[in-house]
Parts: C-alpha cells; structure tokens; sequence
C-alpha cells in the first residue's frame, strides 16, 4: 500500500492553491454596526453557561474594522487564497427581505482590498451565524430556512460574483444540526435528535437550492464544506494496517454513515445510506423528505472542502446509549486514542488526513477535493514579542506530509488553507483556545504573527517542505 506520509523535501503540484481560513462571528466583532441583526451565536453567547468564561463575538478580533490591515499582513504572509464567511445578518438582518447595502458594501469593500493584494477571496456564505429571526421561526428544523438561504445566497452573489470565483454554501452541515440541535452545545443550544435530523436534511436542501440558485446567476466554482473525518478503531489510529473485528467494523462504518456518508451521498450520488434513512426514520418518520428534493441536493458541484481536525475513533460497545451528537449510535463507544493531542484535547494523527482524502477520493470519484480548515490550538505564549510554536508547525509539517501522500497516491487534492489565519472566537470555547497562525492580544488588539506564520510563508514561497 502506498505511504501516507511524504518524507523529506516534498514538492506539491504546480499552480496548488496555499491560503488560510476565518468566519465572520469568529472575527468580526461590529455586531451592532451598521444595520447588522442579530444571529443565533448573539443570542447564545449572551446566555449563561453556554460558552466558556462568558465570551462573545461582541468585539473577536475586530477585523470588522481593521480588515485593510489584516489583508496587509495575509500579504506579508504570502497567502495566495483567503477563506472567508458572509455573516447572513450583517445581508439580511432579519433573514429575509430587502438587503441591507451597508452590509454589502463591506463584503465590497474587503474583495476588493484581497484582489489589489493579489489574493483569491473563496466565500463561505454560511458559517453557521443563522439570523436569530429565521431561528424564531424553526431555524434550520424548518423546511423554510433552506428557501431563505437560497434568496441570501442569490443576493450575495449579485454584489460579488463579478469579482469571486468560488463559492461555498455551507460550512460543516454536521456540525450545525447536531450540536446546534442535538447535543446543544452550539447555537441555537437545542438538543432533541428529531430536531437534528431533520436539520440536517433541511441544511442539504439549503445546498442544494443555493447551487441551483448560484448556478443560474453564473456562479463557476461551487463548494460544499465538511468536517470529514476517517472512522478508524484505535488500534488502527496506532497502526493503520490493524485489522478490525466484524464488531468493530460494522461500528465504523455506521459512525461513517452517519458523519460522512450522510451529506456526500446526497450530494454527490442522490442518495442517502439506508444506515441513515434507518436511524431518520425511527426517530422522526421520513415526511419532511420530499419527493424532489434528492435531485434538487444532488445539483452538481465543484469541489468538496475537507475540514480535517482529527479522526473520529470508535469500536463496538454493545448496550451503549446513544451520544446526543449522534442519534443512531446506540451500541457504538466513541474512544479517545493514546497519541498526543492538541490543547482542545483533540488527538494529532496526520495519517488521517491521508487515510481520509484517499478513501473519499476512491467513494467521489470526479470532484476535486480542498482542504479548506486544518489546524491545531495550543497554549501559545508572547515571549519578548514572540510566539514560538514549534508544535503547531510540528502540526502542520505532517499534515501537509500526509496531503502530499495523498496525492501522490492519487487523490485531487487542489490545495490547503490553514485554520485559522487569526486567534479567534473558538465558539463554545470562547478566546482561550487559539487557533491562529498570527496571535492576537485581545486587550490592544495587536497581531503577531507566531513562528508558525513564519514557516508557512516559506512553505508557500517553496511550494513544498525541505529535510
Ligand atoms: C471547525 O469545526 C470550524 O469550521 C471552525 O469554525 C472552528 O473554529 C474550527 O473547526 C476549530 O474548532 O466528539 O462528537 O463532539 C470543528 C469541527 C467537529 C471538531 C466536531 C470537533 C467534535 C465531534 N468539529 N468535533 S464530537
């Protein structure tokens, strides 16, 4: 079998696209300026106990006033490519109607200050701040909120389709229905596995309708991005050639149904694993379902947007209660392997991202795959102006190794942004985990680019790693 990680000098394919990634509630702050309404991560954060310490998106890194400064410094790292989101409130205060200019204009205003820099804006249009009017009226357990996302969509791409080349429906749909609305610890901070379900499929049909929508106004490169992970025993965390047994395999691969399976079979094969339509069945019957509504998800699409943290790791464990993330997963034990793990406690396995791109690349074939969100959270600290964080390049260099196996072993990989540009509001984590490849001093709002920022710009001037 081919390796899964690249040693030595490595060089990646000509034209590779290097960039970093933020979203707009994770960095913006303004929330209360000009004309923005109100999102359900406003509503959630002012609600005690539910994010760490207390923390808002009130003012994150105030990028909403200083993106001229923070395109400069993208510059000065070399990025070629800037993932970033559209908050939908800022469109559409109240998820409908009329848009509201001013908030266009600063979308206007931060495309054009990426291209003068010669750097590629990949728009997000939802990255999960749902405006809070939407969800008073069922949020994303209404069928009505992917008909919404749809017009949002079509009135983002009028003001900047002239400009951005590729575009992104939804960011991490998973995430969105089943810890908004399954376990509760996102926004909106429901949890009732129904609700989640039926979430999960309105969030599809929201893709779905916004790709139609995209595609009739002349939208060229369409995206949908999810939080992917290979399911592996841990054992095979440890050694990828372990050997499951019938038990644990069979646990595996309904985990992959469930976090994989569930929204790239819809979209990219129009249909659903009978896994899943199993588990929707039995816990909220299947009329919210539609007729048309397969075809309309399976519109065809682009690339897909990888977003790799770490796998997800389970073996059989019979008389287990379902995890409120994961209805369904009744008899299945999630388990945190024995490896290092990053300060969010979340476990280091380059090979993964390997294992990951190269079994999506063989189940997909004929969509190219990016690699749109990787990165790790450690307790960095300044030291004489200074961030060195030797583990996050440590990080890095073997994600970028197993990424370049993987495509030496034949996947399409078109490129890699880092998670995240900037230290940020860390959702339900609030500011004290920092994610960022330049630091940031939330008390003078100062930036500091981390030794990690540093090695990457010479990645990208190489396109490639040296040893
Ligand atoms: C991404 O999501 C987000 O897109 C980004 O905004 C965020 O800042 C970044 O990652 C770092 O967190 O064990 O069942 O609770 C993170 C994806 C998916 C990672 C769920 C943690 C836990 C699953 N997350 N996963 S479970």
């Amino acid at each position: 079998t081919a390796p899964l990680l690249s040693r030595g000098r490595v060089e990646f394919p000509d034209g590779f696209i290097w960039g970093a990634a933020t979203a707009s509630y994770q960095i913006e702050g303004a929330v209360n300026e000009d004309g923005r309404g109100r999102s359900i991560w406003d509503t959630f954060s002012a609600t005690p106990g539910k994010v760490a310490r207390g923390d808002t998106g009130e003012v994150a890194c105030d990028h909403y006033h200083r993106y001229v400064d923070d395109v400069r410094l993208m510059r000065e790292l070399g990025l070629r490519a800037y993932r970033f989101s559209v908050a939908w409130p800022r469109i559409q205060p109240d998820g409908s109607g009329t848009p509201n200019p001013r908030g266009l204009d600063f979308y206007d205003r931060l495309v054009d200050e990426l291209l003068r820099h010669d750097i590629t804006p990949y728009v997000t249009l939802y990255h999960w701040d749902l405006p809070q009017a939407l969800e008073d009226r069922g949020g994303w357990t209404s069928r009505e909120t992917a008909h919404r996302f749809a017009d949002y969509a079509e009135i983002v791409y009028a003001r900047l389709g002239d400009r951005v080349r590729s575009w992104t429906t939804l960011n991490e749909p998973w995430v969105s229905a089943f810890l908004g609305y399954g376990n509760g610890v996102h926004a909106p901070g429901r949890s009732d596995p129904a609700d989640a379900l039926r979430a999960a499929h309105h969030l599809l049909l929201a893709h779905g309708l916004g790709v139609r929508a995209l595609r009739a106004a002349g939208a060229r490169e369409l995206m949908l991005v999810i939080n992917s992970s290979p399911v592996l025993t841990p054992a095979q965390v440890i050694d990828p050639d372990a050997t499951p047994s019938a038990a644990d395999a069979e646990a595996v691969e309904l985990i992959h149904a469930l976090l994989n399976r569930q929204f790239l079979d819809p979209v990219l094969r129009g249909s659903y694993p009978p896994e899943v339509l199993k588990v929707v069945e039995r816990h909220c019957g299947l009329a919210h379902i539609a007729d048309d509504d397969l075809g309309t998800i399976n519109a065809p699409i682009d690339l897909v947007g990888v977003n790799y943290y770490n796998p997800c790791t389970v073996e059989a464990g019979p008389g287990t209660p379902a995890d409120p993330a994961w209805p369904g997963s009744e008899g299945v034990r999630f388990r945190t392997p024995d490896v290092p793990a990053t300060a969010m406690g979340w476990p280091i396995v380059p090979t993964g991202l390997s294992r990951l791109l190269l079994r999506l690349s063989r189940d997909y074939p004929g969509v190219g795959l990016l690699v749109t969100e990787n990165g790790a959270a450690f307790d960095d600290t300044v030291t004489d102006g200074r961030v060195h964080d030797a583990d996050r390049i440590a990080y890095l260099d073997g994600h970028l190794r197993a990424l370049h196996a993987a495509i030496a072993a034949g996947a399409d990989v078109r490129g890699y942004l880092a998670w995240s540009l900037l230290d940020n509001f860390e959702w339900a984590e609030g500011y004290h985990r920092r994610f960022g490849l330049v630091y940031v001093d939330y008390t003078t709002q100062a930036r500091i680019p981390k030794d990690s920022a540093l090695w990457y710009r010479d990645v990208i001037i190489r396109n490639g790693l040296t040893r």
